[in-house]
């Protein structure tokens, strides 16, 4: 029988995919005061005014701290099988130093129970962002001692979660923390000093491998570690060699800064090159590339959108076209000579392009950088303008058609030989958008922030029916 007459295999998702849903402390959780939790980065930023749209803070958020319970619920009822959040470090270590405080570990406890109880399998984000504000006060991620301290702050909570929760990630996006903290400071702590983004960002990967080893230590060996990146797709606008060289330094400042230490114990020399006259990277000590590079379990890709870049002589866009935020400070220290401009396609309400095939690329470019990693897409997700309807539901066919492309694209990749093996939705519910306030709403499920009340949205009933039966509903099945 020719090949092209072998029958095909259907191939659908793995039989033990995980089908979840992401959320991070400070956008949920609310109750910034409660139970000695001190402030955050976010929480002096967003006080601060001017920084997020209508001074919005995350002072009551979803005010999951005290709904935690009824929002585990709506998972299991919707058939969710697994969970994404993060530990608010200054609730659980309010001084970013020193014992921990047992009532903000027990709130973690209690929702990790909650979740088990419910069949819902939870991952533990360490690190979303929310810095101790007096680790900031004592300089922050550019300095050393702030990878110390997480160290500290990860064998703490590996120590008293680790026997509970089996998936692991230290860090969600370092880029953002770096890149966007301490260049564009368009997010907390809005720093913008170029050299300090790149220490910043050679510390958060010391973190990354320090906090390895901590929670290595701390829990059983059979709980999987890993780190989420928000890895970019960065295609060049033509094959020109400036505008693949464009794409290339784009490459190394937002990938290769961060994978190259963690999964290959090395910065790339392109990116050294690129950024020596912002640094000398002296930072970089003895053994720091060995510690950052540690044996990992699995790998977390955070997908949105491509970036689109060419030289900047070639530019037709102003080159802060690159989706990060307004700001007069660009967070590409070294790239004076890119330009960023905006993918052609349909946009969701962030400005940011739908390109399925980006993900698809990002997957296979993993598998083939990271062979023996299991990989997870721990973030994908759209903004829209949703409304409630005059039936009191929320109808939302954009996002169920992101959703279905998306997780088409994930399909594709695992026929094509990649080890995925969950999906986490961002987000669960509407929450803080960081900068952007409560106008953007990535959530499943709609939240009323007048009364607080969830509301699921068609895109969570389609969604949990994808994860109730391992298949794809046609887009049009909610
Ligand atoms: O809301 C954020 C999340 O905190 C990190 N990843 C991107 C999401 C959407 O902007």
């Amino acid at each position: 029988m020719p090949d092209s007459a072998q029958p095909v295999t259907p191939v659908t998702f793995p039989p033990a995919f995980l089908w979840g849903a992401a959320t991070s402390a400070y956008q949920i959780e609310g109750a910034v005061r409660e139970d000695g939790r001190t402030p955050s980065i976010w929480d002096t930023f967003s006080h601060t005014p001017g920084k997020t749209a209508g001074g919005e803070t995350g002072d009551i958020a979803v005010d999951h701290y005290h709904r935690y319970r009824d929002d585990v619920a709506l998972m299991a009822d919707l058939g969710l099988n697994a969970y994404r959040f993060s530990i608010s470090w200054p609730r659980v270590q309010p001084t970013g130093r020193g014992p921990a405080v047992q009532v903000g570990l027990d709130f973690y406890r209690r929702l990790v129970d909650e979740l088990l109880d419910r069949g819902i399998k939870p991952a533990v984000t360490l690190y979303h962002w929310d810095l101790p504000q007096e680790l900031e006060d004592a300089g922050g991620w550019p300095e050393r001692e702030t990878a110390l301290r997480f160290a500290e702050y990860a064998q703490i909570v590996g120590e008293a979660l680790g026997d509970r929760v089996e998936q692991w990630i230290t860090l969600n996006e370092p880029w953002c923390s770096a890149f966007l903290g301490y260049g564009s400071g368009v997010h907390a702590p809005g720093r913008t000093e170029p050299a300090a983004t790149l220490r910043a960002a050679h510390h958060l990967n010391l973190a990354h491998g320090l906090g390895t080893q901590a929670l290595r230590s701390a829990m059983p060996s059979r709980n999987s570690v890993a780190v989420s990146l928000n890895s970019s797709v960065v295609r060049a606008v033509s094959q020109n060699p400036a505008d693949l060289a464009a794409a290339r330094k784009v490459d190394d400042l937002a990938n290769g800064v961060f994978h190259g230490p963690m999964l290959h114990g090395a910065y790339p020399a392109t990116l050294l090159e690129a950024t020596s006259s912002v640094t000398d990277w002296s930072f970089v000590l003895d053994g720091d590339l060995r510690t950052a590079h540690q044996p990992l379990d699995a790998l977390g890709l955070n997908y949105y959108t491509p970036a689109l870049v060419s030289a900047a002589d070639a530019a037709q866009e102003s080159p802060r076209a690159d989706g990060h935020g307004a700001s007069a400070h660009s967070p590409w220290p070294g790239a004076d000579d890119v330009a960023f401009h905006q993918t052609p396609g349909d946009r969701t309400e962030m400005g940011w392009t739908i390109d399925p095939s980006g993900l698809h690329e990002l997957i296979m470019r993993y598998s083939r950088e990271a062979p023996g990693l299991a990989l997870y897409v721990t973030e994908n997700g759209a903004a829209y303008d949703d409304k409630v309807d005059a039936d009191g539901r929320v109808h939302d066919p954009e996002r169920i058609a992101y959703l279905h492309s998306h997780l088409a694209a994930v399909r594709r990749a695992v026929t094509d030989g990649a080890d995925v093996r969950g999906y986490y939705l961002w987000s669960l519910m509407d929450n803080f958008e960081w900068a952007y306030g409560y106008g953007k709403r990535f959530g499943a499920v709609y939240v009323d922030y007048p009364t607080l009340a969830r509301i699921p949205k068609s895109s969570a009933h389609w969604y949990g029916r994808a994860a109730r039966t391992g298949e794809l509903p046609p887009p049009d099945a909610a």
